[in-house]
């Protein structure tokens, strides 16, 4: 087992990290930007070494910085968190050349991956079933049109450097077709210096269901049960939850397999998420693979009773997994809580938590880095808390959600505490009816 893990991230996954590699008797590090000494990864780490200024490409995804770090203080692995470096190859290759085990994808599999084009091209091999539509990256417009015609509209142009929804066109007519791949391919050169497209068939009011897995290093791998990610909002997840109100026994052992079947056609190792599109006849679809532990990760955690962090770092030290899938009999909600203001369009509220009172009680469980005093630097990711309930039906896990809501003060800051409150009480979320689709149609109502 490692002896000393270096944390590359901020944060309340940081703090998350930390609190398992404790129960697990593993020395920590952490690093922080000048804008985070206050922040409790900072005190709660055995070890901190500051690695720069708040801007972020300056440091948590100075690669030089964060290397030394572990030089100096002797880590054996670095567990990257999400975001920042978690899902970049290079990394993952200067960690493995210095002799650090990188507590997440190869850069193998994170090359593979993050191409969407080639992922999907990987993932139909391994008999996994994706959307109808292009045979891998489109030439020219000539293609293009022909492509549309066969698929039949409307159609997805989506890039395969995508992300974030950028470079993504649904297109109803093959009037619209000539704007959309141009303004496409604009787009994703802009945001990714690549403007390589490819089409699907356009799936509409789909549900965003996602399959953890685990695979280990002899290649095996086990679903950990589905979430549900359909409640976003300009591609940014509001609030998760497993089960799905959609998912029935059968569709679960379907999608699991298929996504276990992925996981071990690659030889994947560590923790991973196979996304699917799901339409309204339980017909699913690949999607993406994220090579890391994801944001939502804790609902998974309380359904199937088990630490997600800490199979990470079993698996990474060459643990075996117990192949076990899972049938969740538990239910558990995840409200991310942003200092953002849902009433003026969710535009970012940073700056000093003048007081805080958190929920508890049984059932609830509240992950994150602030606390009263705490000053929210405007450097990073806005999200600030993930409260989280979990109990035997959904209707209580939602209950015991409106409860903890009403008892979460936040004062200083805008939050989206008032959203969930608002979202637990909408008719169509409580009966589990909802697509990605919910929040074009969804209003606050007054303060
Ligand atoms: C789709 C789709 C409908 N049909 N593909 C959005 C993010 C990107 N990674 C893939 N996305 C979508 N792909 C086909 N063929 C609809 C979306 C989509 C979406 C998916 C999941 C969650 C929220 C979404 C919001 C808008 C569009």
């Amino acid at each position: 087992m490692f002896k000393k893990i270096l944390i590359a991230n901020r944060g309340e996954i940081a703090l998350r990290i930390i609190r398992t590699c404790k129960e697990m008797g593993i020395q920590t590090v952490a690093v922080y930007s000048t804008a985070d000494t206050e922040s409790l990864h900072v005190r709660f780490a055995d070890e901190a070494v500051c690695i720069g200024p708040p801007p972020s490409n300056e440091s948590y995804l100075k690669i030089p910085n964060i290397i030394a770090a572990a030089e100096i203080t002797n880590a054996d692995a670095i567990h990257p968190g999400y975001g920042f470096l978690s899902e970049n190859a290079n990394f993952s290759k200067i960690c493995e050349e210095n002799g650090i085990k990188f507590i997440g994808a190869s850069a193998e599999m994170i090359e593979k991956m993050g191409d969407k084009s080639s992922a999907k091209a990987t993932m139909k091999a391994a008999g996994v079933p994706c959307v109808p539509g292009s045979d891998g990256i489109i030439q020219d417009f000539e293609q293009c049109k022909a492509v549309a015609q066969e698929t039949g509209y409307p159609v997805m142009l989506k890039a395969t450097a995508g992300g974030g929804g950028k470079g993504m066109r649904a297109v109803w007519s093959e009037e619209d077709l000539l704007k959309a791949w141009e303004s496409a391919r604009q787009e994703s050169k802009a945001a990714f210096g690549n403007d390589d497209m490819y089409m699907e068939k356009l799936i509409e009011e789909p549900r965003h269901i996602e399959i953890q897995i685990v695979g280990d290093q002899s290649g095996r791998a086990c679903h950990l049960s589905e979430r549900d990610c359909s409640i976003q909002r300009r591609h940014q997840k509001l609030t998760e939850e497993t089960p799905s109100p959609f998912m029935t026994k059968a569709l679960r052992d379907k999608m699991g397999m298929a996504a276990v079947k992925a996981a071990e056609f690659i030889n994947y190792e560590g923790a991973g998420t196979i996304e699917f599109l799901v339409d309204k006849h339980k017909n699913f679809y690949f999607m993406e693979m994220n090579t890391r532990i994801q944001v939502e990760h804790p609902i998974t955690d309380e359904v199937v009773e088990h630490d997600l962090i800490r199979e990470q770092i079993k698996v990474a030290a060459g643990i075996p997994i117990s192949g076990k899938h899972y049938h969740p009999r538990l239910h558990s909600i995840e409200c991310r809580i942003n200092a953002e203001d849902p009433y003026r369009g969710f535009r970012p509220s940073p700056g000093k938590i003048t007081n805080l009172h958190a929920p508890g009680g049984h059932g609830v469980r509240l992950d994150t880095h602030v606390y009263s005093g705490y000053v929210i630097p405007p450097n990073y990711d806005s999200m600030i808390a993930k409260l989280i309930t979990t109990a035997r039906t959904r209707e209580e896990a939602i209950s015991k959600m409106r409860r903890a809501l009403n008892e979460f003060i936040v004062e200083g800051i805008q939050t989206t505490i008032p959203f969930h409150r608002q979202l637990m009480d909408h008719p169509d979320y409580i009966a589990g009816n909802y697509t990605t689709k919910f929040m074009e149609n969804f209003e606050m109502s007054e303060e």
